[in-house]
């Protein structure tokens, strides 16, 4: 990563909104896919806090651990061979820059398109890069899948694929990042390594290695730092479905702080349905009397106005009722 001026650190903490340093949260719900009564336990956590930890995924290990070593000679490369890969138009190589509306964040990272005609194969990579990443892509959309369908069979919706159909979809507008937090100045503590935001697709599945930095915000407002742990899966619940449970999941704020004696790596697939796709709550998850809280749009409209907003800004509001 390229030294910064004191000007330009001083930038990342104008964006930051301390005191960051919450507490550590030991209760991040814990679904063990192996258990029968994980379609419960999934469902509760996505209305708690839309968020939770997955154990005994089935993902193998050599998968995770093909696509962290690929990142890692990518990221440990030569600036100027990075930038090879970029700018992020959206897809690309960033450093720093996040999005189009002035948000910075002491991160590089990769975004990738992964839809399954999409070009990023054409992008200069290392070598293996795009193989590491369809077979890690085809893995996490397989268990975001199944997870989607715990939940649409747990909520009694008759047509289980009702989310997971919309990833399985050949247009599916699903996107794949890797994020690259390098250590930040020991003088330079609290620095934001990824503002806050929620998450406007579907559903997030985060990986990432054992270093801390990611928190999340509850609905009290505060903020708890999440244990890392690089050998689960982490699902946040993403604004689309928050709309198509009209509420009932909450997408979850969360950000990262960047650490000062370590580097940090995630990996994220973003699950997002089809852009002509309308998102609106589901007729059959409203009782009776029940108002729709959400206006319909469709996944391009609601992407087309998060790509024009800041980072932190409060996107569903804009879509809501009342
Ligand atoms: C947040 C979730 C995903 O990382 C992402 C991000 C996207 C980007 O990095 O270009 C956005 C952000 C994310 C939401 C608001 C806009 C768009 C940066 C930003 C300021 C890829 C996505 O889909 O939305």
């Amino acid at each position: 990563m390229v030294a910064l001026s004191q000007s330009t650190i001083e930038q990342f903490f104008l964006k930051t909104c301390p005191p960051v340093n919450p507490l550590t949260f030991p209760n991040i719900p814990l679904i063990d896919l192996s258990k029968p009564d994980s379609k419960q336990l999934i469902v509760k956590a996505c209305q708690d806090v839309g968020f939770f930890k997955v154990v005994n995924h089935g993902i193998s290990l050599d998968c995770i651990n093909k696509l962290e070593s690929e990142a890692t000679k990518f990221f440990s490369s030569p600036q100027l061979l990075k930038e090879k890969a970029g700018p992020p138009d959206p897809f690309g190589y960033g450093n720093k820059n996040i999005g189009r509306n002035g948000d910075v964040g002491w991160v590089e990272y990769l975004l990738l398109d992964v839809k399954p005609d999409s070009n990023y194969k054409k992008l200069e990579y290392p070598e293996n890069f795009h193989c590491v990443v369809d077979d890690y892509v085809t893995a996490v959309k397989k268990m975001a899948c199944n997870i989607l369908e715990m939940m649409a069979d747990e909520l009694k919706i008759e047509q289980t694929n009702v989310f997971s159909k919309l990833l399985m979809d050949e247009q599916s507008d699903s996107v794949f990042r890797v994020n690259y937090y390098p250590p930040c100045p020991v003088v330079q503590e609290n620095l934001i390594g990824f503002g806050e935001h929620t998450d406007p697709q579907i559903i997030s599945v985060l990986r990432s290695d054992n270093t801390s930095g990611l928190e999340i915000s509850l609905q009290d407002g505060s903020w708890v730092s999440v244990p890392p742990d690089s050998e689960s899966f982490f699902i946040n619940v993403g604004d689309s479905l928050q709309v198509m449970t009209n509420g009932r999941f909450k997408s979850i704020k969360h950000r990262v702080v960047a650490n000062t004696k370590k580097s940090r790596m995630s990996m994220i697939y973003f699950g997002g349905p089809p852009l002509n796709e309308k998102i609106a709550p589901l007729a059959s998850l409203l009782e009776s009397e029940e108002d729709s809280l959400y206006n319909e749009f469709t996944w391009s409209e609601y992407k087309n106005s998060a790509f024009n907003s800041a980072l932190s800004h409060n996107r569903l509001c804009s879509f809501e009722k009342f």
